[in-house]
């Protein structure tokens, strides 16, 4: 017997749809999907370089999110501080390089939501596991506001807050799924945001994990 479930899971994918969040904002349904192959073989060389590690924020606490970079620079957390440098702390060296791939999806997320010629310079990778969230935050250790933002979800579902300009702004709640794409620019570039608690799921290539890419131009 044929049960609802089973039709479902025969349904066609969904086409790419642009949902609007923000006068500047934009959810791009979809978006990734053509390029997740290329995504996940990149990040395999990227994590070979720079592995997944879990920062200390200034306040002391170990964030529930690990995270690694790419670009010429990337963002990281410790007891002094938040900030962008060239230079992972843990060896050393340069970020690795940011993949060709990368920049072209990031740079076509932009166009598609009416930001020409983005050229992002880091390229910030979040790693979530049930249960790891991000707290209610505003983007602000770039060098200019003038950049969009372009965040690109994998993985299991999360649901994303997407607040005001003031923390006690009620916050929308908008579902992340696997191949979604969000970009934000203009008057939504300093709203307050975050990641609710991950559910338990697993996902069929990358199991009971969530990935975010999020482009910035840093510099
Ligand atoms: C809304 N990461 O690392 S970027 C972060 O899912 C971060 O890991 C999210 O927030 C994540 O700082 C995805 C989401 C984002 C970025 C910039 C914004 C949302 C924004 C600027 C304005 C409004
Ligand atoms: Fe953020």
């Amino acid at each position: 017997m044929q049960t609802t479930l089973d039709l479902f899971d025969s349904l066609p994918p969904e086409p790419p749809r642009a949902v609007q969040i923000g006068t500047h904002a934009w959810v791009l349904k979809g978006f990734a999907l053509p390029y997740v192959e290329q995504l996940l073989q990149a990040l395999a060389t990227i994590e070979a370089q720079a592995p997944f590690r879990q920062m200390i924020t200034p306040g002391g606490f170990t964030m529930s999110v690990a995270l690694t970079n790419c670009g010429a620079l990337g963002w990281t957390t410790d007891r002094r501080g938040y900030r962008y440098a060239a230079n992972d702390p843990e060896s050393g060296q340069p970020w690795p390089a940011m993949p060709a791939v990368f920049l072209q999806l990031a740079c076509a997320a932009a166009a598609a939501a009416g930001f020409a010629d983005f050229v992002p310079d880091a390229c910030l990778i979040n790693r979530y596991v049930p249960g790891a969230r991000l707290s209610l935050h505003q983007d602000k250790d770039e060098h200019s506001y003038d950049h969009p933002i372009v965040s690109v979800s994998l993985g299991i579902p999360a649901v994303f807050l997407f607040g005001g300009h003031t923390r006690s702004d009620k916050a929308q709640r908008i579902g992340l799924m696997h191949g979604d794409i969000v970009v934000w620019g203009g008057e939504d570039r300093l709203r307050y945001h975050g990641v609710l608690p991950l559910k338990p799921a697993e996902h069929p290539l990358l199991g009971a994990r969530r990935i975010n890419f999020t482009f910035r131009k840093a510099g």
